[in-house]
């Protein structure tokens, strides 16, 4: 499998299907890959969605590439491990460097996930889509007005180098590569009512950004991915995209209104009609999802609805939209966790069973930041967070600080389509 897999991305290399298509078009008959995860997976129209916020970032280009090169990085092993324990269909993977030419996620499958981790059984994604991402992309303005340009926090999205933090989909299901829509260069200001962050040291209202730099301001911080998976003869759409987290600025909180609007960029999308018009992709095409498409919004979205530093409850933008469901996935290691690590968790509102981030319990404490959020017409038969509690073996793949492999969990859902 694995060469015919490497067959087929040289030829479409050759056929010019470079690098914003990942997906192998090729051969597109895979019948259901029987992944064995013991849910009674066993119809073609089953399907395990997941989230991943996998921290395979790196702190210099070139890093992951290496790290992955071979098969000894640890932390690489234990996220496959949790993949391999867990057999997502379809899986977002949050923090994965983007890297042109997507060498990365080709070692990351060669030497990590189709080697069996402790025992685990190797799972096989013939199916990938990478694209080029906003962090690191110098803006070539003071975008954070500390009065150099240059650097992260002046780049299109948060990074130390082009491609930091980006995300990776990995599917057992072909991806309909020309059906993706990409939002990567849609600017913030284009969107209707945007929550434009302001200078409070002047009179006029939401003017932290000049006009010169609003024309070139993106809204995501990373992408806005529209990737549609082919199951059988449906298709869910995955919407993929990572906002950026509602901190590390000041009185203007540029991020936290950011990541507001990136969020409702997804619940604006997938609304028929005037709410949807305003939106237009990387190639020009403009407008949201139609009404009869079926898709799952998927995510590290930075935002829980009661807790943390998440302007307006942003992330209620999905949760109440009449278009969504929120199965509301949980873990008894998240129970465990808020209460042996106390600080912040324990004023916290939000229940702590649908925490699903292990963040520093002075502020903001553990959260519920990552969503597996499916349409209304796609049945939820289960849904989980891998978030195991500690006297389970496999608790050794989450642990405490500092993380095996993430401070993030993966969160799951088996959908019956229809
Ligand atoms: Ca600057
Ligand atoms: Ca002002
Ligand atoms: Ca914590
Ligand atoms: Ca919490």
């Amino acid at each position: 499998m694995t060469t015919r897999r490497r067959t087929t991305v040289a030829s479409a290399l050759v056929a010019g299907l470079a690098l914003s298509a990942v997906g192998l078009t090729a051969g597109a008959a895979v019948g259901h890959p029987g992944n064995g995860h013991g849910h009674g997976h066993d119809k073609g129209t089953e399907l395990r969605v997941a989230t991943y916020n996998a921290s395979l970032n790196r702190a210099t280009e070139g890093e992951l590439v290496a790290d992955l090169s071979t098969p000894d990085d640890a932390q690489a092993a234990t996220i496959a491990e949790v993949l391999q324990r867990t057999r997502p269909d379809v899986v977002l993977l949050n923090e994965f460097d983007y890297v042109p030419g997507r060498e990365a996620v080709d070692l990351f499958r060669d030497n990590y996930l189709e080697v069996g981790q402790s025992g685990a059984t190797p799972i096989e994604y013939r199916y990938a889509y990478v694209a080029p991402s906003n962090t690191g992309v110098p803006s070539g303005f003071d975008l954070n007005d500390d009065g150099t340009v240059g650097g992260g926090d002046d780049a299109f999205g948060f990074g130390a180098f082009e491609g930091q933090y980006g995300m990776v989909v990995l599917s057992r299901y072909p991806i309909d590569t020309r059906g993706v829509r990409t939002f990567q260069d849609f600017l913030w200001k284009d969107m209707p009512g945007a929550l434009l962050p302001d200078d409070p040291a002047t009179p006029e209202p939401a003017d932290w950004f000049t006009d010169e730099e609003l024309d070139v301001v993106r809204l995501s911080s990373k992408s806005h991915w529209d990737v549609p998976v082919r199951v059988g003869r449906e298709t869910v759409h995955v919407l993929a995209s990572h906002p950026t987290p509602p901190t590390f600025d000041g009185p203007e909180d540029r991020n936290g209104r950011r990541n507001h609007d990136e969020i409702r960029f997804w619940s604006d999308y997938v609304t028929p009609g005037k709410t949807s018009r305003y939106i237009y992709d990387d190639d020009g095409h403009r407008g949201g999802l139609r009404p009869s498409e079926s898709f799952v919004v998927l995510g590290d979205q930075n935002a829980d609805p009661l807790d943390g530093d998440s302007v307006e409850a942003a992330i209620d933008q999905l949760l109440d939209n009449r278009r969504i469901q929120d199965p509301a996935p949980t873990s008894g290691g998240a129970v465990e966790a808020a209460a042996l690590q106390g600080g912040a968790n324990t004023t916290h509102r939000g229940d702590p069973a649908l925490d699903t981030a292990d963040f520093a319990d002075t502020a903001p404490g553990n959260l519920r930041a990552d969503y597996v959020l499916p349409s209304r017409d796609l049945r939820v038969r289960d849904t989980g967070v891998f978030w195991p509690e500690q006297a389970d073996p496999l608790s050794r793949l989450t642990g405490v600080y500092p993380f095996p492999s993430s401070d993030h969990r993966l969160v799951w859902l088996d959908l019956t389509l229809r």
